[in-house]
């Protein structure tokens, strides 16, 4: 095979910043699969340039002008800055390829702008792509391989890319690996639902663990497993084994059902300090935080007591919580997470706006069907900016009511001193400080609160939002412009528009672009 120029760009920043928290934390949110990529490629015998866009490298400068090949990894917040980034570099004569949570959620609309769109992706995948390697326009190959990869390139074959990564941090600096892929539990809302359990090679987590001892005094890994801790005992024996106890830091997402008080003891042992356990709703998937058919206060009370024992174990807690569930109705939902907070002010409550990723889940399914989903641009589909999904027992008004009342209730001064009276460790207490004063808490609530002011003021607000009009309001385009910066000049001619029922269109067509999550889809 000839040898190509190949680019990598994982984009961790929607476009240029200069924000504080974002030259701290955006190095930190690097994917795994740009890393793994690069990996590959370089084996294959391919030259690799590789940037992790966090909002303050000149792509342009870092990128050679004459690349065969480009692959973005791109969440569906940063579509529009990938769309805009694939047309600059198919200017200069490149081959481009998508791949990442944008890449499944949305692959028809990616498939307009890109050359390969990538679903599961694993070794063969990507000699496939690199052997076709050639323009597929107007309309791109979607590609995916019939499961996840059994195997990835551990850090150690990473470290030419994680390195450079992290030298963009001056302070926290968190490496990124990841113990299992899918989930054995089924939650109809989330993408890892139909994607069977499995854990990754035990040998090469040992080995990269005991090599990141070698590059860090104490060395931090963040475990992006969906679920960590699924074959809790298998994980930590073999975390003990690799290394001395405490000498590396973690921090994982994990279910409520898997944080059992000898575990905690087991985590806090092996320094796990930060852990993000889902709550999502107070009258609904109960099964996820093995409070079965409990709802409502007896909920609460019970999340609570687990939650303040997990706070007595690990320093950093970040509880998850779905505003705009159909099993919410009314103050109440709004009313019990501030008893939450109130009975547990250690944890830091994280908050996601209903939203409805396209083929994230089947569930999207039932929205599409019930007309309920709205066509707000890519850029805003982040679990903050917008809500895409009409609630079911909420006018968007109230809604955005009890919004402002959370949001306002959990990051208020007493709240902020509360949590840090609550929180173990100086770094937990001053990240939890700094997020509430930033684009978390305080940035948040100014934005819902124009929102909520627009709804009344704002002529294009409340047709778009009741689905009356398709037409935008100038407020998001304006927005779109702003974030993008010098890209916009560069993002196609309606790419800002995508179909938000076109999962629905295909899946009732006579020849759906999915079948089932595991079956390929165009083999080259
Ligand atoms: C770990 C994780 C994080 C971590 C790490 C993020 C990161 N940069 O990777 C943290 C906590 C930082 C995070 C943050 C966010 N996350 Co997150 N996260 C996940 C999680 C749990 C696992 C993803 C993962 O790494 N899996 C392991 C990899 C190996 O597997 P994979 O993702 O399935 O990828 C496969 C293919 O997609 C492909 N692939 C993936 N990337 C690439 C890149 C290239 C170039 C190629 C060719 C292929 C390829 O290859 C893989 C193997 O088959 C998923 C949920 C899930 N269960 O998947 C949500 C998920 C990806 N996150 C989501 C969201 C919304 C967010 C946030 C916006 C939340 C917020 N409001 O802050 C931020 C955005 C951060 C950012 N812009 O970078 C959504 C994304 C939806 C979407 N379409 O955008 C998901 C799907 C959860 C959900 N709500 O359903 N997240
Ligand atoms: S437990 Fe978490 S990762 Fe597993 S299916 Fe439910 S939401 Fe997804």
């Amino acid at each position: 095979m000839q040898k190509l120029s190949v680019g990598i760009i994982d984009i961790v920043s929607k476009g240029p910043t200069r924000a504080l928290y974002a030259r701290i934390m955006n190095a930190n949110l690097a994917s795994i699969m740009p890393q793994v990529i690069g990996v590959w490629c370089r084996q294959e015998g391919h030259d690799v340039t590789f940037v992790c866009y966090t909002g303050f490298e000149d792509l342009l400068e870092e990128l050679p002008g004459s690349l065969d090949l480009l692959f973005i990894g791109a969440f569906t917040e940063a579509a529009h800055t990938a769309y805009a980034l694939s047309n600059l570099f198919r200017a200069r004569g490149a081959i481009t390829v998508l791949g990442g949570p944008h890449a499944r959620c949305y692959p028809e609309d990616a498939m307009k702008y890109f050359d390969y769109v990538l679903g599961f992706t694993d070794r063969g995948t990507l000699l496939d792509v690199l052997q076709d390697c050639s323009q597929h326009r107007p309309v791109g190959l979607h590609i995916s391989a019939q499961r996840q990869p059994l195997t990835l390139p551990g850090v150690r074959e990473r470290w030419e890319f994680i390195e450079p990564t992290l030298k963009k941090t001056p302070l926290l600096k968190m490496v990124p690996m990841v113990g299992s892929l899918g989930c054995p539990y089924t939650c109809s809302f989330c993408i890892d639902a139909n994607v069977p359990y499995q854990p990754m090679d035990f040998g090469q987590i040992r080995e990269d663990l005991r090599f990141l001892r070698t590059q860090f005094r104490r060395p931090l890994v963040a475990w992006h497993d969906p679920n960590f801790g699924v074959r809790f005992d298998d994980y930590l024996d073999m975390i003990e084994e690799a290394v001395p106890p405490g000498s590396v830091a973690f921090a994982a997402e994990s279910s409520l059902s898997l944080l059992s008080e000898p575990h905690l003891k087991r985590l806090k042992h092996n320094g796990f300090k930060a852990l993000l356990p889902g709550i999502e709703s107070w009258f609904d998937l109960g099964g996820k935080s093995k409070t079965g058919a409990l709802q409502g206060i007896g909920k609460v009370r019970q999340v609570s007591e687990h939650v303040n024992l997990i706070l007595k174990y690990i320093p950093y807690v970040q509880t998850n919580f779905v505003l705009g569930l159909d099993s919410d109705e009314g103050e109440e939902p709004f009313e019990l997470t501030k008893a939450f907070l109130d009975l547990t002010p250690g944890a830091f409550p994280g908050y996601s706006l209903l939203t409805a990723f396209g083929r994230a889940a089947a569930l999207n399914l039932d929205y599409q069907s019930e007309h309920r989903v709205l066509p707000f641009p890519f850029h805003f589909l982040n679990n903050n900016q917008a809500m895409n999904v009409r609630p079911r027992n909420y006018g968007w008004r109230s809604f955005y009511d009890h919004v402002i009342e959370l949001t306002r209730y959990s990051f208020s001064a007493r709240s902020i001193v509360r949590r840090f009276g609550a929180t173990q460790g100086m770094t937990s207490r001053w990240l939890n400080f700094v997020r509430a004063v930033s684009t978390e808490g305080s940035g948040r609530l100014k934005y819902y609160r124009e929102i909520r002011k627009r709804l009344d003021t704002d002529s294009q607000f409340a047709p778009y939002f009741a689905q009356e009009s398709d037409e935008l309001p100038e407020f998001y385009s304006d927005l779109v412009r702003n974030d993008l910066g010098t890209l916009m000049g560069w993002l196609p001619i309606g790419g800002i528009k995508h179909d938000p029922y076109s999962y629905l269109k295909s899946e009732r067509s006579a020849t759906p672009l999915v079948n089932a999550p595991l079956q390929p889809l165009v083999r080259l």
